[in-house]
């Protein structure tokens, strides 16, 4: 059981904060608040354009997160696009791949369990180009049902490693294989926002076509992501910005782009943004992704256990911790989310409340909004109890007596 808490210093400042809403966005380690600070107190010179020492040094730093991303999920490092975050990765496919390459009549399929970001680009997308919209259902338990009659004629799968609500870990490297026997020609984009920050991720072992995920979510900034793709697919799209850096050439008639990755990345980069997430990969890797996710699991089992233990409390997804993320949404009969929340907060526990970004699968669970508790590796049993007591105090709160 990992107990980390000091490598963080929010709780140092607020010693009783119980921080559950990791999915959201996770907290950050000192060393990754040194490293931002660290670019902007000392070398803060843009990358790939002056040939003085602190630029040189800045676009060395840059590199060497790029290459500590691609070490980190196994993937060629020029490979690696720098971005905002998994939205923008996925506007990315779907500006620069998919506007090009879907037809009237291809399938694009996705599942009921998406984030929004990785739902209405493909949804819009069939729209415009009158393409059909196919979603993988759910069963009661949360987990993906695979109907093969939905494979047919797919020309792209997107899929989401991990739900953010319900937490089940889809079999994405199974699913993928069966998608390539009825369709070969299949373009396989995984979401994988809520994967790569808990479990060691291998995207040439997954065979997926794109990979996309936050650094916000894996202890590193706000406003930093990635977008891994097969050099085949990338070197054939259409650049997403045109701008500076993402050219080799202009003249009045005509511009020549960069190779990869750079022709997707115009303008100044976040650069303290991705020399950061490369300290926060530093970090992860420290402690092991095994370890990461062996946490995780304790973790989720403890609160499924004693989040069951409460009065009138549904919990949404896959029963066993081992078969998803450290993720819990739930709901409390006649009380909203939000109530549940705003209590909670009233005793320092940050808890997230509304539809997570995923309206139609709580439609699909028949419900306007959930309560969500989410977990990383500076979460402890101790944090568990805390809500656990917290519920009772909404409970008790909500009571007529
Ligand atoms: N995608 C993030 C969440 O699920 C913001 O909370």
């Amino acid at each position: 059981m990992i107990n980390i808490k000091s490598d963080f210093p929010i709780f140092r400042g607020q010693k009783d904060l119980v921080y559950l809403d990791s999915t959201a966005t996770t907290l950050k380690s000192q060393s990754v608040i040194n490293a931002v600070s660290d670019y902007y107190s000392n070398y803060s010179a843009n990358v790939f354009r002056g040939v003085y020492k602190i630029s040189e040094k800045a676009t060395e730093e840059y590199e060497k997160a790029r290459e500590k991303v691609a070490n980190f999920i196994g993937a060629k490092v020029e490979e690696i696009i720098f971005l905002r975050n998994t939205t923008e990765a996925l506007n990315l496919i779907y500006y620069s791949w998919a506007q090009n390459y879907i037809k009237k009549g291809d399938v694009v399929l996705t599942s009921i369990m998406e984030h929004h970001s990785n739902f209405v680009p493909w949804q819009q997308l069939c729209k415009q180009k009158g393409a059909e919209f196919k979603i993988f259902d759910i069963d009661e338990n949360g987990k993906l049902i695979l109907h093969k009659s939905l494979l047919t004629n797919v020309k792209l799968l997107a899929l989401t490693h991990v739900s953010n609500v319900l937490g089940t870990i889809n079999p994405v490297k199974e699913i993928i294989k069966q998608v390539r026997l009825a369709n070969p020609n299949c373009v396989v984009v995984v979401d994988g926002a809520q994967a790569v920050p808990h479990m060691k991720i291998n995207v040439v072992d997954l065979d997926c076509d794109f990979y996309c995920f936050s650094g916000h979510k894996m202890l590193g900034p706000t406003g930093i992501g990635v977008l891994w793709g097969k050099k085949i697919l990338l070197d054939g799209m259409t650049p997403f910005n045109y701008g500076g850096e993402m050219i080799s050439r202009v003249t009045v008639e005509k511009t020549d782009f960069k190779q990869i990755p750079y022709k997707f990345e115009a303008g100044t980069p976040h650069i303290a943004g991705a020399i950061a997430l490369g300290t926060a990969i530093d970090y992860l890797s420290k402690i092991g992704m095994d370890k990461v996710r062996k946490h995780e699991i304790e973790i989720t089992d403890y609160a499924l256990k004693e989040l069951s233990k409460v009065d009138k409390l549904k919990i949404y997804g896959p029963t066993l911790a081992v078969e998803r993320g450290g993720v819990i949404a739930f709901t409390i009969e006649g009380i909203h989310p939000h109530d549940i929340a705003q209590i909670l907060d009233s005793e320092n526990i940050c808890i997230r409340s509304g539809n997570q970004c995923a309206m139609p699968l709580h439609q699909k669970l028949g419900i306007a909004a959930s309560a969500r508790a989410s977990f990383y590796i500076y979460t402890t049993k101790n944090d568990i109890d805390k809500l656990v007591l917290g519920l009772k105090k909404v409970i008790w709160t909500f009571t007529e007596k």
